[in-house]
């Protein structure tokens, strides 16, 4: 029989090979398959097609000798993959004709796929938007990072409280990797370390495998593909059968059990330092892993490894991974013999940091007594570095270790060619807080990389309906060139424009109501101005602002509920880190505000709350498109960068937003008139919070936050508790470090003006179109071309 090339890309050729994965690759019959069953075999079926230009990719990478780039992050928050591999392939229209062949409703088959979520929030995300970007440049580039086999906890309310349950994508088969038994690492831990012929050997008292799983990723129509690899734990001894002839079972799988633990978990913290033991293997686990691979695939290469920084890069997403320059430094000192100066320089040029918050309690440190126990050899490493970086520098005041603790921020930063912030602004105060002194002893190597998001995940697939339109209007290409998109302004007053605009819009607002009916049993307006906050539930972002501006804006509706008010949904999504107490109590009020806002006849059509529970990549692919107003809120000088920031503004939905993070750049972009600002700037926030009585003074001034912030301690939303929000209330009067009340009459302010310009719909929808067709220069692919041009020295192969 005649067979078709595997990439053929013909519908008929892609139907033929879901059938054929299907009963060949899973055993199941047509007949008796379900939606699952479907699902893996066009998986399956989709992967072939990406396999030809993975393997053509990395010939070509080997071929030219290219330096390559190696992303090294502890979170990969990648969501759900078969949708973006069908879009990146322009296989759309043939999936769906396959699947309507076989029967099966297309997006029932896509919606089956669980949502991996490697990782928390922004960090994770960027990270899986940048190994988007690296394929669609043609960037040889590699992702390393964990197979956690529990993503992200999945988020339940039980009457409005936080509850929190394992997560498991791998309960069942994952299409999109491949095992590599072959690719595996010995990875050491504890022990004690030796000198021998003048040279000191680790030898490690405990060890696990690292076995290594590659998810290719295919980049924008499949010219070129990356590989994803994630380390899986597993025990250096399988079984201890001696224990089990003697009949002691537990005892003899503990092997098993002990290694799997380093890779069961995602620590579910989100810029809060965990000081654990197992959070500190993990990183060296994956971290030395990666390294191990990336040094025998630079020596399969090469032989001199003085050349090591010309053809590899390496970047350290945050500090999670910072323990590459020790061991980077033990490899090149211990293992290879360079000299101690010459290992560090060779390593340092090797390596570059990202810094993604400044916040006092997310930068890592760990005990050096726990380094000295875990890492003996490193800890003795990290002693030498900082010497090293010491006698280089007489002037610095700061050292790595102080008062028997690591800094790892210091550390990565001694130990990196480049450092980069993740706004123009975070960056600004890279160099003038945390990092004043090394910026000073190491002017140039502090420099800024604005984040991105890709736009064929947040705009191509995500909203379909904008999408065509902007097809419609400027023709294909902007996916991959996202800054034509400013092709769109000429157009923004034409009056078909505008009307196409606003039903593409609408039409997501639809959809969006019809799921939050079947998912919370809300009814909602879809004329109500969609105003959505979705991220991390944290102080420093004010969900807590948000819901005592819902509480003043349901009180003010009540006092006159003859107005004209301007109808809102309020809709608020996101998890708080299982041990963040004050962070739960802000996700039970939104729930209690909600219960009593929702059933309220005066606020029936005028104001609702929605929090659906269980925030994810997902459903920010839902939430984003049919958003009207972005909320970005936080404290000035708080939030590194944002990338949901990004993502509303390119779907058409203007910002709400304090001048933080990329919101600065983003209100630069669409322009003042396009953008709601309040709040108090970095510079005066600081200022705030050093005057004594702040939040007493900002309550007594504001009779609206005296009667939100009265009703929650009174009770009103917690009838069967009134005392379940004095804690929330203490914070506010008492310290209100990240100052709500002192922002809440400008956040109010703020939100009126928005009422008033949402009831002139040609207005809105200037605004909306305005922040769609300027947002172009936020898209990932030039955030990574920065990164190639000023942190890796890197090219794209032009394939
Ligand atoms: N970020 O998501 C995290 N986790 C952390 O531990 C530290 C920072 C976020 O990183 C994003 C990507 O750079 C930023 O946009 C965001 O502001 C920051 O909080």
């Amino acid at each position: 029989m005649d067979q078709a090339p595997i990439t053929d890309m013909t519908g008929s050729a892609l139907a033929r090979d879901m059938q054929r994965h299907l009963q060949f690759s899973f055993g199941k019959d047509p007949a008796h398959a379900q939606v699952r069953d479907w699902r893996l075999a066009l998986s399956l079926a989709v992967r072939d097609r990406i396999v030809e230009p993975w393997f053509k990719a990395t010939r070509a990478a080997y071929a030219g000798h290219h330096k390559r780039v190696y992303y090294l992050s502890m979170e990969f928050l990648i969501g759900r993959l078969l949708e973006d591999a069908i879009v990146n392939l322009g296989l759309g229209d043939e999936a769906m004709a396959a699947c309507a062949e076989a029967g099966v409703d297309f997006d029932a088959l896509l919606a089956d796929e669980p949502d991996a979520a490697l990782g928390n929030g922004g960090l994770g995300r960027l990270a899986a938007c940048f190994l988007d970007s690296l394929s669609t440049l043609g960037c040889p580039a590699m992702g390393y990072g964990i197979r956690y086999e529990h993503g992200l906890f999945r988020q339940t309310f039980h009457h409005g409280h936080q509850v929190e349950q394992a997560e498991a994508w791998l309960q069942q088969p994952h299409a999109w990797e491949f095992e590599r038994a072959e690719a595996s690492f010995e990875i050491g831990f504890y022990g004690d370390v030796r000198e021998e012929d003048g040279r000191s050997v680790w030898e490690p008292g405990d060890a696990v495998v690292a076995r290594a799983y590659d998810t290719p990723i295919i980049g924008w129509q499949g010219r070129w593909a990356n590989t994803l690899r994630l380390w899986g734990a597993k025990p250096t001894k399988l079984f201890d059968l001696a224990r089990f002839n003697v009949g002691d079972f537990n005892a003899a799988a503990e092997p098993e059990a002990q290694a799997r633990t380093i890779s069961r978990v995602l620590y579910p913290d989100d810029t809060t330092d965990q000081g654990r033991e197992l959070r500190l293997k993990q990183e060296y686990f994956f971290t030395a892993a990666s390294i191990r691979d990336i040094m025998r695939r630079y020596l399969d290469e090469y032989s001199d490894i003085r050349k090591l920084p010309t053809k590899v890069a390496i970047q350290l997403n945050d500090t999670h991974p910072a323990i590459a320059g020790p061991e980077l430094v033990r490899i090149l000192h211990d293992e290879h013999g360079l000299p101690f100066d010459e290992a560090a320089e060779t390593a340092r040029l090797t390596l570059n940091y990202t810094n993604h918050t400044l916040l006092p309690e997310a930068l890592e440190s760990w005990s050096e007594g726990l380094m000295w126990h875990l890492l003996p050899r490193h800890m003795r490493l990290i002693e030498q570095i900082d010497d090293w970086h010491a006698r280089n520098h007489p002037r610095r005041t700061r050292s790595t270790i102080d008062h028997g603790v690591v800094r790892m921020g210091d550390l990565a930063f001694a130990m990196a060619n480049k450092v980069n912030g993740v706004s123009a602004l975070h960056t600004d105060l890279v160099k003038t807080t945390v990092f004043a002194e090394q910026h000073k002893l190491h002017p140039g190597r502090v420099i800024n990389q604005t984040n991105g998001v890709t736009p064929r995940r947040w705009l191509v697939a995500c909203n379909p309906g904008l999408s065509n339109l902007i097809t419609d209007t400027i023709g294909t290409g902007w996916e991959a060139d996202l800054e034509r998109l400013s092709e769109l302004e000429p157009h923004i007053d034409d009056a078909g424009f505008a009307e196409a605009f606003a039903a593409a819009k609408r039409a997501n607002k639809i959809e969006l109501g019809s799921w939050l009916k079947e998912e919370i049993g809300l009814t909602v307006n879809p004329d109500a101005m969609f105003d959505v906050q979705i991220k991390r539930i944290h102080e420093y972002k004010r969900q807590l602002m948000n819901v005592l501006e819902t509480i003043s804006l349901w009180q003010a509706i009540r006092e006159e509920p003859e107005k004209d008010w301007t109808p809102r949904l309020k809709i608020f999504g996101g998890k708080a880190a299982p041990g963040y107490r004050t962070a739960k109590e802000i996700v039970h009020l939104i729930n209690d505000v909600a219960s009593v806002v929702n059933v309220d006849p005066l606020m029936r059509g005028r104001l609702a709350v929605a929090y659906p529970p269980n925030y994810n990549v997902t459903m920010a692919e839902r939430l984003i498109p049919a958003a009207d107003l972005s909320e970005q809120i936080s404290t000035a000088g708080k939030e590194a960068s944002g990338t949901g920031n990004m993502k509303f503004a390119l779907n058409g939905a203007p910002t709400m937003g304090t001048l933080d993070g990329a919101n600065v750049e983003i209100r630069d972009l669409v322009g003042a008139d396009n953008f709601f600002l309040f709040g108090l700037t970095t510079d005066e926030a600081e200022e705030r919070r050093e005057t004594p009585g702040h939040a007493t003074r900002a309550i007594a001034a504001s009779p609206r936050l005296t009667a939100a912030i009265a009703a929650i301690e009174k009770g009103t939303f917690s009838p069967d508790d009134p005392a379940r929000y004095h804690g929330l209330g203490r914070i506010l009067r008492d310290s209100d470090y990240f100052l709500v009340c002192s922002d809440f009459d400008s956040y109010w302010q703020a939100q009126r003006r928005a009422d008033e310009i949402y009831r002139d719909p040609a207005a809105w929808g200037r605004m909306a179109a305005f922040n769609t067709a300027r947002s172009g220069w936020f898209s990932s692919d030039r955030t990574i071309r920065g990164y190639m041009r000023d942190i890796w020295d890197v090219e794209a192969i032009d394939s």
